[in-house]
């Protein structure tokens, strides 16, 4: 394969990759020699760090040979690729994931506590890279782990963020953002390789030349930065296979100036450096409003060159006929952050594979899909056509021609409709010119897909209508899932072994078998267990919680559960308002505190840095749960917790103890949720709107074992358009009012009525997603959770449905479809 290898004659030198033996002996000789060797330390000198170092470099070691062998049999069988492009993973700890998967987790136990160590220790020290807001990147993180698992050939490409998500900390219960040092110790589970770096252009011209005869373009451009890539395992879960997930990481061509160090100008010899390894320093704290800034249109244009060519020119082989490019590759937009690798594909066949423009067109509609992940029209991204014409100037040229030939088409198909001319364009004209990536990546894609039912419907009938007109075989629906290994197995073990034991062991990669639950709902005994699970769970809650934040939870309390984004769509506000609502009956004494079902109330939530009403929402929530908690009248009987810097490593925490999932959004507004198929199938129950897959959770689990609320998204469309008067509400219901007057009389802000009050404003005069208009039915509904809550047996009951009827949203089923309807991409076996 690579014409400049060795030519070994040592036996040894011909055998395939040797794995160390699977034996305690085996593994502890591995990590002691990665002590010695990597980490340069003796056992009784190692600290904890050289420990989870060693271990992790003993675990990839493991896992090396598999790797290995899979992408020589990828490259042998010429399989066809799942490319997905994604500017965000957020993959949580790897440890855990990988021991299981390589089935090492017993092995590594032993074989460390033989050394002396606790691998419990060790566990905790690392910490999870957190290249990612929310739910778009955690689903792509579970993707990946199915495709491995699935044994289907995929390289998730993306940016590696020297600095993630911010960690989030309070102080005075107001959100303060620290930077994510998440490299400062080392990162063992990824391998540079900079002799594969891709050189990225940016800036400059374009021009048009004789090439023979013909009139081709070329583009001179002003900068360039290194894109070199670090690439991770992704192992599948006992199959023995292992993917690839390739970052990059932006490093400058010429490092620095000599010259001009030399004559002491030390900060403007680095100037360049500093510049160009800028592009990947940072992850935008944002997942749902766009950010003009020019920084965030070269990390995408940086990453999305960068793996496109990767994949032509270092994966396929140099001389692979690229007209058949479509029977090689799939490259999976992960919302629009990557489509502006649509103009480059163009660009990258046409101006430097010598390919004309039609055949470049069609090649380019067979490489690429979308996936929509919103339905705010304000995070469909767009970028203004003066930015982009002066990063991209060949890119700008190549949209236009894209959209000229599109448009010709519109009017060929529906004849000079002006007013649908414009809607459609891909270039949009007010308030500035711009080009609408959701647009370009409809137009361009061989299939756009939403990520619930309910979403894609309201693609094909709102957001992208006349396009779903035009094109209807284009668009179709794939609901989300979420891994079963790293959200069953790792975060929920006992419940996992629980299920093993009633179901036996395959249902960890055929989540349907949990249907064999359903019968065992009905046996008393069972029952027990699960209960004993749960509480169980909570009191590992505990645990950490007190470990990390010096909380309590109360085994004895409802865990009621709201961990996700803080956005106003998701209206934590919603949940305020109940709890307020609820403590409001206390202090005034119409309600005993004693008649009062016992709640803890977690939520967990990072606020984009810029937006102001999220983060005031955030200080009001530690505002309310200062005072709540603080007060004898309550008796202990409600109870908030806000633990700071929620992330995948504490939802690994939080979540197998919940018996509430809030899943409250506006309908409408919520893509899909994942968060809420994670409850779902850790046994919690779901209090929750008509939105996003609430809907097919609800379908699956049956309406007895969830609390719906709430309008249906029709219903705000007709509220909307009576005009919506959120005061009339606000008079309507008492409970309402005196929620609301509690909060603006300066009860949570010791007196200070001005802290609160843009909160409280917002919602009486503007209240955008309609909080006060769902506060009266979200109140009935938990006035149903409560009593439901009562007959613990009951509810018990309805939990175990709940884990027995959601085997439907393992990623596996989401990537069964997206490879039945969108990639066609087998397995290789
Ligand atoms: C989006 C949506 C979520 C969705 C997720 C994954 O807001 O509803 O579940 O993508 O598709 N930006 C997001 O997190």
């Amino acid at each position: 394969v690579n014409p400049g290898a060795a030519r070994p004659t040592h036996p040894l030198a011909l055998a395939p990759v040797v794995s160390p033996p699977s034996s305690v002996d085996g593994f502890v000789k591995q990590f002691l020699t990665n002590l010695n060797f990597d980490q340069g330390v003796s056992l009784s000198e190692s600290d904890a760090n050289d420990q989870y170092l060693a271990l992790a470099g003993t675990v990839r070691d493991y896992l090396m040979a598999r790797w290995l062998e899979d992408q020589a049999r990828q490259n042998e069988q010429q399989s066809k690729t799942v490319c997905y492009l994604s500017a965000e993973y957020l993959l949580g700890r790897q440890l855990d994931n990988n021991l299981l998967a390589a089935r090492l987790t017993d092995i590594a136990t032993d074989a460390l506590a033989q050394c002396g160590i606790d691998i419990n220790d060790l566990r905790e020290l690392e910490v999870e890279p957190g290249l990612g807001n929310g739910g778009l990147g955690r689903l792509a993180a579970c993707f990946i782990d199915s495709l491995a698992t699935m044994s289907v050939p995929n390289i998730g490409y993306g940016i590696r963020y020297e600095y993630g998500i911010f960690r989030q900390t309070f102080v005075d219960g107001e959100q303060v953002e620290q930077p994510d040092a998440w490299l400062r110790m080392g990162s063992p589970w990824d391998f540079p390789h900079p002799e594969a770096a891709q050189t990225i252009s940016f800036g400059g011209r374009t021009e048009t030349y004789d090439d023979n005869g013909t009139e081709r373009t070329r583009w001179i451009p002003d900068w360039s930065v290194l894109a070199v890539p670090y690439n991770m395992m992704v192992p599948g879960y006992h199959n023995g296979r292992v993917n690839t997930l390739r970052l990059w990481r932006a490093v400058a061509t010429n490092a620095f100036d000599l010259r001009i160090f030399n004559s002491g100008d030390y900060e403007e010899s680095v100037r360049a450096q500093t510049f160009a390894e800028n592009i990947s320093k940072v992850l935008y704290p944002e997942d749902s409003t766009p950010q003009g800034k020019e920084l965030r249109l070269q990390q995408q244009y940086f990453f999305v060159s960068a793996s496109i060519r990767d994949f032509i020119d270092t994966v396929l082989p140099a001389d692979y006929d690229l007209t058949k490019l479509p029977d090689r590759v799939i490259f999976q937009l992960n919302d629009t952050h990557p489509v502006i690798g649509v103009p480059e594909l163009m660009r990258v066949l046409i101006d430097e594979k010598g390919m004309e423009w039609d055949d470049a067109w069609a090649i380019t509609q067979q490489c690429f899909a979308y996936t929509c992940h919103t339905l705010l029209p304000e995070a469909l991204e767009v970028w203004p056509v003066d930015l982009l014409g002066r990063l991209l100037p060949r890119h700008l040229e190549i949209i236009y021609r894209i959209n000229e030939e599109f448009l010709e088409e519109v009017r060929e198909r529906f004849g000079d409709d002006m007013l649908r001319i414009r809607n459609m364009s891909i270039i949009g004209e007010h308030p500035y010119r711009s080009v609408r990536m959701a647009y370009l990546a409809t137009v361009a894609g061989a299939k756009v897909n939403g990520v619930a039912e309910l979403h894609s419907q309201l693609l094909r009938d709102k957001v992208l209508h006349d396009f779903a007109e035009m094109y209807p075989d284009k668009f179709t629906n794939v609901t989300n899932g979420i891994t079963p290994r790293r959200f069953i197995r790792l975060a929920n073990p006992s419940l996992a072994e629980l299920i093993t034991e009633a179901l036996g062991a395959g249902w960890t990669i055929d989540l349907e078998r949990l249907r064999g639950l359903e019968a065992l709902a009905e046996d008393p005994e069972f029952r027990e267990r699960f209960g004993a699970v749960k509480a169980a769970n909570k009191r590992r809650l505990n645990e950490v919680l007190f470990q990390r934040d010096g909380v309590h939870v109360d085994e004895t309390h409802m865990l009621d559960v709201m961990v996700k984004r803080l956005h106003e769509y998701k209206r934590q506000m919603l949940k305020v308002l109940h709890i307020v609502t609820l403590y409001d009956g206390i202090a005034s004494g119409r309600v005993a505190a004693a008649d009062v079902t016992p709640r803890t109330f977690i939520f967990g939530a990072k606020a984009a840095p810029g937006y102001a009403m999220a983060k005031r929402i955030i200080h009001l929530i530690n505002a309310v749960g200062s005072v709540v908690n603080n007060d004898p009248r309550v008796e202990g009987r409600l109870k908030v917790i806000f633990p700071p810097n929620y992330n995948v490593t504490l939802a690994e925490k939080v979540i197998p103890a919940a018996d509430l999932s809030e899943q409250i959004s506006l309908a409408g507004k919520e893509a899909s949720g994942t968060g809420n198929m994670k409850f779902a199938l850790n046994g919690a129950l779901t209090i929750g709107t008509d939105d996003g897959a609430n809907v097919e959770i609800r379908q699956l689990v049956g309406d007895d074992n969830f609390f719906l609320f709430g309008m249906t998204e029709p219903e705000v469309e007709v509220l909307w358009a009576q005009g919506y008067t959120p005061a009339d509400f606000y008079q309507a219901h008492a409970g309402l009012r005196g929620a609301l007057d509690l909060i603006s009389s300066g009860a949570f802000s010791e007196g200070d009525r001005s802290v609160f009050e843009p909160v409280v404003s917002n919602l009486l005069y503007d209240d955008r997603f309609m909080v006060l208009a769902d506060y009266a039915s979200y109140i009935a509904a938990q006035e149903r959770v409560d009593a439901a809550y009562a007959d613990q047996d009951a509810w018990t009951k309805s939990a175990i449905l709940n884990v027995a009827r959601s085997g439907f949203f393992s990623s596996d089923r989401s990537m069964r479809d997206y490879i039945d309807r969108i990639w066609h991409t087998p397995p290789v076996l």
